[in-house]
């Protein structure tokens, strides 16, 4: 490769690590820009700045705290039972590509190459909003990481003539950074509705199902019925309070994967320490709860960054990417559930239901590729759309969305992950979006080449097209923050 490439790759490679892959920071950046272009006096401009970012990191201390705790548990099963199978989660979807580059000899940082060129196109895709009406820059850094190297692994082993080379990159950033675009652009509608116009949208892996969710939820249910309004009789109503009903209900649901590892497992592993007089059962006590714990902390990060990003967001929106939105974590509208976190619990709950009965079809069948749920979609994605169906279609819509969403993740994964050789590698990215868009965009491209990319792209571009034709007077006031339509 060239020198001048190389030199480009290392300053995007320090950019993306200090800065976009530090969402907090980021984040606290753009609100400091906000204010800035506001006018608003330097101390207040600071004070934005550290609440921001504060308030992202405690989100990320709630987030990263439930993946970090409860994600070993789904894949020990696998290991328990010396299963052959692979995890549906993006992490181990991120290592197997980079497995796979490895053993063809590929270049890995082609990826932050691709990466670069799709966060250029999505920015592009913005600035001409006027003719792409795209509303939305896509910024949730880590996941940006792991999209990007799961599209050029689909380009690079569809179209022989672009592996390992520097137009399967661009042309990886143009069909990512178009996904980025236009589906988190799919999710304005859905999120300004939810957050009551709060100034952003969601920028991450299940922005499809969101869409889906927000059109169906109240055909499928009932908004009066909702999660917070659900009618529990006599002491079941200590479960409307969410500390009490995730603690009650993770005991049971973690409590149960942790008897089938069984003590003897967990202690090999070091996460519980027998030889230290621990009882099991103070054990699996202290550890299910602490997914109260993590729930608690990232929604007070989320009111906390949520406020001031409203705010500020505006001054970024009028003076430099006119009706713009910032497009983030999902984890952000946890902080909007009506029902106070149940709506998160229920739409994980049915979602892990619809993963487990979806994978013992798989066992049922015999089908080629096993699949251990991995924490991260089964989790997030279903919780996501959990709050969203919820305000849409109440509990009734939480059920049925997210148990089919479940099931759709374990069967599009599978289907995936052996089309696409990586359940050699042991894990396929698994969110929801990757098991039903991406797989079908991946299969195009497998059977009719560069061709299909290109269709791919237009198709995609279309849609905001589309928006905007079923909704023109709305379509970028949409875009103002609850300050602005006040
Ligand atoms: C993902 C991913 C995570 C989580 C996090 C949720 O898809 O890679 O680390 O979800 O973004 O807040």
């Amino acid at each position: 490769m060239n020198a001048s490439l190389d030199v480009v790759i290392g300053i995007w490679k320090g950019l993306f690590a200090n800065i976009l892959a530090e969402p907090a920071i980021f984040i606290g950046l753009i609100v400091l820009v906000g204010y800035i272009l506001m006018h608003k006096p330097l101390h207040e401009c600071f004070s934005g700045f550290i609440k921001a970012t504060v308030g992202f990191f405690i989100m990320q201390v709630g987030s990263s705290g439930l993946v970090s705790n409860f994600r070993p548990f789904l894949v020990g099963l696998k290991d328990r039972f010396d299963l052959q199978a692979a995890v549906l989660d993006p992490y181990f979807g991120f290592n197997a590509v980079n497995a796979g580059f490895a053993k063809m000899g590929w270049t890995t940082s082609l990826i932050m190459l691709a990466l670069l060129v799709a966060f250029l196109w999505n920015i592009l895709l913005v600035a001409f909003h006027r003719i792409t009406k795209v509303r939305t820059l896509f910024i949730t850094g880590h996941v940006m990481l792991q999209q990007a190297t799961t599209g050029l692994w689909l380009i690079f082993i569809g179209v022989p003539l672009m592996q390992n080379s520097i137009w399967g990159v661009i042309t990886c950033g143009i069909l990512v950074g178009t996904y980025w675009a236009v589906f988190s652009n799919l999710t304005v509608e859905a999120t300004q509705d939810l957050t009551e116009n709060a100034g952003f949208a969601v920028g991450h892996q299940q922005m499809l199902s969101v869409w889906i969710t927000h059109k169906i939820g109240a055909r499928i249910g009932n908004k009066k019925r909702s999660v917070e309004h659900l009618e529990l009789p006599g002491f079941l109503q200590i479960f409307n309070d969410n500390v009490v009903a995730t603690s009650t209900l993770m005991l049971i649901f973690f409590g149960a994967i942790l008897v089938v590892l069984g003590p003897d497992y967990l202690a090999s592993h070091k996460f519980y320490n027998p030889q230290g007089g621990e009882w099991f059962i103070k054990y699996m006590f202290k550890t299910t709860i602490q997914f109260a714990v993590y729930l608690y902390v990232l929604s007070a990060g989320v009111r906390m960054f949520v406020a001031e990003m409203t705010e500020s967001f505006k001054g970024i929106s009028d003076k430099i990417l006119k009706g713009s939105l910032p497009a983030i974590d999902c984890a952000a509208i946890y902080g909007f559930d009506a029902a106070n976190g149940n709506s998160i619990l229920f739409g994980f709950l049915f979602g892990a239901f619809g993963q487990f009965a979806a994978v013992m079809g798989l066992i049922i069948f015999h089908s080629p590729v096993l699949i251990i749920p991995g924490f991260v979609p089964m989790f997030f994605d279903n919780a996501t759309v959990g709050v969203f169906a919820n305000h849409k279609g109440g509990f009734r819509a939480v059920v049925i969305v997210c148990f089919l969403s479940g099931v759709i993740q374990v069967l599009g994964g599978a289907l995936a992950a052996g089309a696409f050789g990586l359940a050699q590698y042991g894990g396929w990215h698994g969110n929801f979006d990757w098991d039903t868009l991406w797989p079908c965009i991946g299969w195009m491209i497998q059977n009719f080449g560069s061709l299909a990319i290109g269709a791919v792209i237009l198709l995609m571009l279309l849609i905001p097209q589309l928006q905007y034709l079923f909704n023109k007077p709305k379509y970028f006031a949409s875009t103002d923050t609850a300050e602005a339509s006040n």
